[in-house]
């Protein structure tokens, strides 16, 4: 007999979300030992290996080209420089690497022909490997997965309702498109959001109400907080209360329980003591290095103190799913073509800031 997976409704999340705060831990630190070895958390690492200049309105994005940050538009990484790197990360006690792309899509060339064989170098490293290229086709995160592509970063970022709010070059529809095709290709599927954009409360359940209901669920989900950037849309945004933080990682935990949660970004202003908690509550990876992708992250010596102080020990690679064989590249090409869509909606406050300098 099949197991019937639980449909989530908005109400029963929210109701978690808003249960007394002690209770909540409780409740989620339970599930996250009965699933998960509680004494482990992740150290994983953010390359950018195309960083800037991007065509896209992400109203959080230092990397949109529309607005003036202090991020400059830099060419790729090259295969070697993605290997140094990644060797030092793991000397540091990495087992995952995650590649960003300041890319609104895949497109067939040269750039994604040099992604590709960086993923097959740092999955010959031993190490989990993650992209996060923008939307991506079927046959795309099929290549990435023969090149040994262990997972793919594709956020829904907030509920469908505020991502209007949020983004108006792409739909959400797209989003859910691309999470659609990576899990096609049997690649695990890393997808989450940011808090703190100015969403509601409803919001955040609503996200989690998209992420909870895909079957199956996400391997990984991060949560960040948002990092507000001078020169972007969202620059004056106050950072959340860290207990906005647990509530949203313990909600997490108990609606997707088999998942890996990830503190992302946003760690600069959480106190150990807060992030501990989120650990209690079911975070299980964070990002090391002094850099996420182009904001500043935690000093690691002093986070490897953290994992001394609480007893934490680095999660070893592979040890929810099972290294992925790199195959022979027999890729001809781009033949399947999809239309992502360009929504017609305009943001007021991402046109106000398109084209305006720093202050
Ligand atoms: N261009 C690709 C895309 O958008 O899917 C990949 C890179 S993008 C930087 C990856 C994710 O980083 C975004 O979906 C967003 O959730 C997160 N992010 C970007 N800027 C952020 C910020 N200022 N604060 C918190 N998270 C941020
Ligand atoms: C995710 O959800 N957070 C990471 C990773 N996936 C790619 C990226 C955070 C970026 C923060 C802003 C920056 O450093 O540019
Ligand atoms: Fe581009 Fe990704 Fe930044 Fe959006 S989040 S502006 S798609 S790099």
């Amino acid at each position: 007999m099949t197991k019937e997976v639980k449909q989530w409704t908005i109400e029963e999340i929210e109701k978690i979300y808003h249960s007394p705060l002690l209770d909540l831990v409780y409740r989620a630190a339970t599930i996250h030992r009965e699933n998960h070895n509680a004494n482990e958390v992740q150290i994983s690492t953010l390359l950018s290996v195309k960083t800037g200049g991007c065509p896209e309105d992400c109203g959080y994005c230092p990397q949109a080209a529309r607005y003036h940050t202090d991020v400059d538009n830099e060419a790729m990484l090259s295969v070697k420089q993605v290997e140094i790197a990644a060797k030092r990360a793991k000397l540091l006690g990495s087992s995952r690497l995650c590649m960003g792309a300041a890319w609104r899509n895949v497109k067939e060339g040269k750039e994604f022909d040099q992604v590709v064989e960086m993923v097959r170098t740092v999955n010959a490293l031993d190490m989990e490997v993650c992209c996060t290229l923008g939307m991506l086709t079927e046959k795309q995160a099929q290549r990435l997965a023969d090149a040994g592509l262990y997972a793919y970063n594709h956020n829904v970022d907030t509920s469908e309702e505020y991502y209007k709010e949020v983004i108006s070059t792409r739909g959400y529809d797209d989003r859910l498109k691309t999470i659609e095709n990576v899990r096609k290709s049997g690649v695990t599927v890393c997808s989450g959001g940011i808090i703190g954009m100015g969403e509601s409360i409803k919001d955040r359940c609503g996200m989690l109400l998209t992420l909870a209901n895909l079957k199956p669920q996400p391997e990984s989900v991060p949560i960040n907080a948002l990092v507000s950037v001078e020169g972007t849309p969202m620059e004056d945004l106050e950072p959340i209360p860290i207990w906005d933080m647990i509530r949203m990682v313990a909600t997490t935990r108990i609606v997707m329980p088999k998942t890996t949660i990830r503190l992302s970004a946003g760690r600069t202003t959480m106190s150990r003591e807060g992030q501990a908690f989120c650990f209690m509550a079911g975070a299980a990876s964070i990002f090391a290095g002094d850099k996420l992708l182009t904001t500043p992250n935690p000093d690691i010596y002093g986070d490897l103190e953290m994992f001394d102080i609480l007893g934490l020990t680095p999660t070893e690679p592979f040890s929810k799913h099972a290294q992925p064989e790199t195959k022979d590249d027999e890729y001809e090409g781009e033949k399947e073509k999809i239309r992502w869509s360009r929504p017609a909606h305009k943001i007021e406050k991402n046109l106000e800031y398109a084209g305006k300098g720093k202050k």
